[in-house]
């Protein structure tokens, strides 16, 4: 019995050598000292020995025991040695690699010129509201001047939510939602940016959903002559002084007059090019008197007050500034065209 426990060790100890990874060295455990295993076997046949061989072969045993444990927790610390020099040395940083660059968002290019259109106007003692864009039909058409079924509705084809509901085709009717908070009594001098919606099929100076900025002054004896001087300084500060801009005579039911501003197409110098569909000019604003009944029906009375109105579109202006030949490059979301505005 004694050899057959110095074999046993000698061949415990050969296999813990040569084991390899944790769950071999537990299985050796388990093959030796287990209660299935090699050693538990060889002390079961203890009974037989007589009582002067059994304290002999005993501590033998636990000699052979305390060797397999010894050896098992050796290998186990240099198992685990093994594997933490090869996790640090997976981790391990190269501070010579170059670092990933941050992409830092910046502002939309209409978010910019919105903006700066803001402060102009608020230089001008203009203060800046908004409207929702889930606009009622009373508030985008009738309360200017666009009774149902009037004809000039269809200059704005629109998105119905349900009869009375709808995505509003134009910031005007902010215009009618201030002037009755204001109670016909005190002067207004406003803008509104927002978003609008129309029915028109895209193309490059088309938009589906695009932005606007509605002006509104009223106010005792406003004329069209500061409509025109206010237009002026925008233009000028918008395009520089080299820039012509043009007033046509134009029809918009919620002012009486009205007039279009075109400005000379930047893209082709007034040559004609297809963004300005061949003609040298950009329509980017409408404007005009506000109409009598449409302070009427805001609760001032067009005997005392007058004013002025106007709705710009900042895509157009935008593209016009920047020589952006495709309103879409504003809505596709193509980082490497808007990137190309981010101001530091
Ligand atoms: C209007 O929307 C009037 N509410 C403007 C107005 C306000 C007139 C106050 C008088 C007084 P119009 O439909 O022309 O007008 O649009 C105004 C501007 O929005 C246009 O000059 C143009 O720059 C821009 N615009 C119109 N439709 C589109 C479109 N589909 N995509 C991009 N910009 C557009």
């Amino acid at each position: 019995m004694k050899e057959q426990l110095q074999a046993l060790q000698k061949e415990a100890l050969d296999k813990i050598q040569t084991v390899e990874g944790s769950q071999g060295l537990q299985d050796v455990k388990v093959a030796y000292l287990g209660k299935k295993g090699s050693l538990t076997g060889i002390l079961r046949g203890m009974g037989k020995l007589s009582a002067e061989e059994r304290p002999v072969v005993g501590e033998i045993a636990n000699q052979v025991r305390q060797a397999i444990t010894e050896a098992i927790e050796e290998k186990q610390d240099q198992l685990e040695q093994v594997a933490m020099e090869q996790k640090l040395a997976k981790e391990a940083i190269d501070v010579t690699l170059p670092g990933r660059p941050v992409n830092v968002g910046g502002k939309h290019l209409l978010t910019q010129m919105i903006e700066d259109i803001e402060d102009l106007f608020i230089g001008m003692g203009f203060e800046v509201r908004e409207g929702p864009e889930v606009e009622t039909d009373y508030f985008n058409f009738e309360a200017l001047n666009l009774p149902k079924d009037h004809p000039a509705r269809d200059m704005q084809d629109s998105f119905y939510i349900t009869n009375e509901l709808l995505l509003r085709t134009h910031t005007s009717p902010v215009q009618a939602r201030t002037m009755r908070e204001y109670e016909g009594q005190k002067p207004v001098k406003m803008i509104c940016p927002g978003k609008v919606y129309r029915r028109d099929t895209d193309d490059a100076t088309h938009s589906h959903q695009f932005t606007q900025i509605e002006g509104l002054y009223v106010d005792k004896n406003v004329r069209m002559s500061d409509l025109k001087g206010v237009l002026d300084t925008f233009a000028k500060h918008m395009f520089g002084e080299d820039r012509d801009i043009r007033l046509r005579p134009s029809f918009f039911p919620f002012t009486e007059p009205s007039v279009e501003m075109d400005i000379s197409c930047k893209m082709c110098d007034g040559k004609g090019c297809s963004v300005c569909k061949q003609s040298g000019w950009i329509e980017i604003l409408g404007a005009g008197m506000v109409h009598p009944k449409v302070l009427e029906m805001a609760g001032y009375d067009p005997s005392v007050y007058t004013g002025f109105a106007f709705g710009m579109g900042p895509d157009r202006i935008a593209m016009l500034k920047y020589g952006i030949s495709d309103i879409r490059h504003f809505y596709i979301n193509d980082k490497r065209f808007l990137t190309q505005y981010h101001q530091a």
